[in-house]
């Protein structure tokens, strides 16, 4: 699955706070245990993405109603101690993004 996701880093490896917090728009793909992001939907051609995958193997995924700055969040915590908020275009999206993360 693929579309636009808002995302913040939270924590870095190991759990410390992101050093960079803010929000960014990207063109995400869901491969098998991955997800990518992209500036840009062309860039999935070229796979130029930005920055490394999110290994999703042993990851947690869930909704995240205690963030009130964005309506549709996900929390996403990875087997490194790395977290991301990703915040979907609608709630039909952000359902459709947990299910697909967590199916992994
Ligand atoms: C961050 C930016 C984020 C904010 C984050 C700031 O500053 O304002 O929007 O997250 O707060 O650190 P910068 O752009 O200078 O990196 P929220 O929108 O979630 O508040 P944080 O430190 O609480 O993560």
């Amino acid at each position: 699955m693929e579309g636009t996701l808002e995302r913040k880093h939270k924590l870095q490896l190991g759990g410390k706070k992101a050093a960079s917090r803010g929000w960014n728009s990207y063109h995400a793909v869901l491969y098998r245990h991955t997800l990518c992001f992209y500036q840009d939907r062309k860039d999935t051609l070229r796979s130029s993405a930005c920055g490394l995958p999110l290994n999703l193997t042993g990851a947690e995924c869930s909704p995240a109603p205690e963030y009130t700055k964005k309506p549709n969040c996900i929390r996403l915590r990875l087997r490194d101690g790395s977290e991301y908020l990703l915040n979907a275009s609608s709630r039909f999206m952000m359902k459709k993004w947990m299910m697909k993360i967590q199916a992994n």
